[in-house]
C-alpha cells in the first residue's frame, strides 16, 4: 500500500508559487503541482489521472475509460 500523500499548499496569494523551490516542483509555477519522490507533475486532470491510479480508487471518481 503506496503512503499517503501529504498535502503542502503554496500560500499563492502571497506568492508563494513564485518562488525558486516550487518552481522545482512546478517550472509553470501555478498550483496545483504534485511532487511523489523524484516526480513531479502539473495540471490537475493530469495529478488526478495520477494519484486515482496510483491509489486504485473506485473508478466512479476518475475512470479509465474516459467515456464512462
Ligand atoms: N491548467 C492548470 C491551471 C493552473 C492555474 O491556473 N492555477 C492558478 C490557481 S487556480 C494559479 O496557480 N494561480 C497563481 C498564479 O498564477 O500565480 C490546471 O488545471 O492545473
Amino acid at each position: 500500500m503506496p503512503s499517503r500523500a501529504q498535502p503542502r499548499l503554496p500560500r499563492t496569494r502571497g506568492g508563494q508559487q513564485h518562488s525558486d523551490g516550487f518552481g522545482k516542483v512546478n517550472v509553470l509555477r501555478k498550483v496545483p503541482a504534485l511532487k511523489d519522490g523524484d516526480f513531479t507533475l502539473a495540471e490537475s486532470p493530469a495529478i488526478l489521472a495520477y494519484l486515482s491510479q496510483k491509489y486504485k480508487t473506485p473508478d466512479h471518481w476518475y475512470p479509465l475509460d474516459m467515456k464512462k
